[in-house]
């Protein structure tokens, strides 16, 4: 999948369709090809080959399919390397339900598959999101809370739905200025 779009691309800002369930066999092998990617990038030796950033998410859009759906895949490790705690979704139509008022930031910014600039600053973002959607790697409907990191990382997919970018929220004139009450995550 060297096929990212990067945010010259005008379909980044679209806004991406709800998808039918179940799913056509075209849009199942792409959320799961989706999925194997971001397998494949956090893979050290596979990364180091073909050149992989290592990826926890990704929208279809960014692969130039404006359809509401992604991959997630967010890995804890112990000390050894072993993978102690593994989130990991294909979603159709997730959509955020409910979330707390208060805010979260990544402390080194974030940063995106579909960007190659550096754009630094703190994107705030809800420290807790509830999501729901359908997942297409258990072919079931879930719900989903989310804190944190993990909490950032589905409001950053999500928002490529709606063409969305995430230096669309850093403040221009104070790029670090943290919003009272937000929770700063290392
Ligand atoms: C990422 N990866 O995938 F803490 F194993 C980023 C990129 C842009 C740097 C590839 C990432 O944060 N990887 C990571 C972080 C860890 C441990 C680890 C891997 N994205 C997803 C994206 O661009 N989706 O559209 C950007 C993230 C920034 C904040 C949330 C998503
Ligand atoms: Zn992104």
């Amino acid at each position: 999948m060297k096929d990212i779009l990067d945010d010259s691309h005008e379909l980044l800002r679209q806004k991406s369709q709800e998808v039918p369930l179940p799913l056509s066999k075209e849009d199942h092998d792409l959320v799961l090809s989706m999925y194997e990617y971001l397998e494949n990038s956090q893979d050290d030796e596979i990364a180091e080959k073909y050149g992989l950033r290592p990826g926890v998410g990704i929208a279809a859009v960014q692969l130039g399919v404006l359809k509401r759906m992604c991959a997630i895949l967010i890995q804890d490790y112990d000390e050894d390397g072993n993978v102690i705690k593994k989130e990991a979704y294909a979603l159709i139509n997730p959509k955020i339900v409910s979330y707390t008022p208060k805010m979260a930031y990544l402390k080194a910014g974030e940063g995106c598959l579909s960007v190659l600039n550096e754009h630094e600053g703190y994107v705030h973002r809800h420290a807790k999101v509830t999501i729901k959607g359908y997942d297409e790697l258990t072919k079931q409907d879930v719900t989903i809370v989310a804190r944190g990191y993990n909490a950032i990382v589905y409001q950053h997919e999500l928002d490529h739905f709606d063409g969305k970018l995430f230096y669309d929220y850093i403040n221009k004139d104070h790029p670090f200025m943290a919003q009272p009450n937000a929770m700063e995550i290392e």
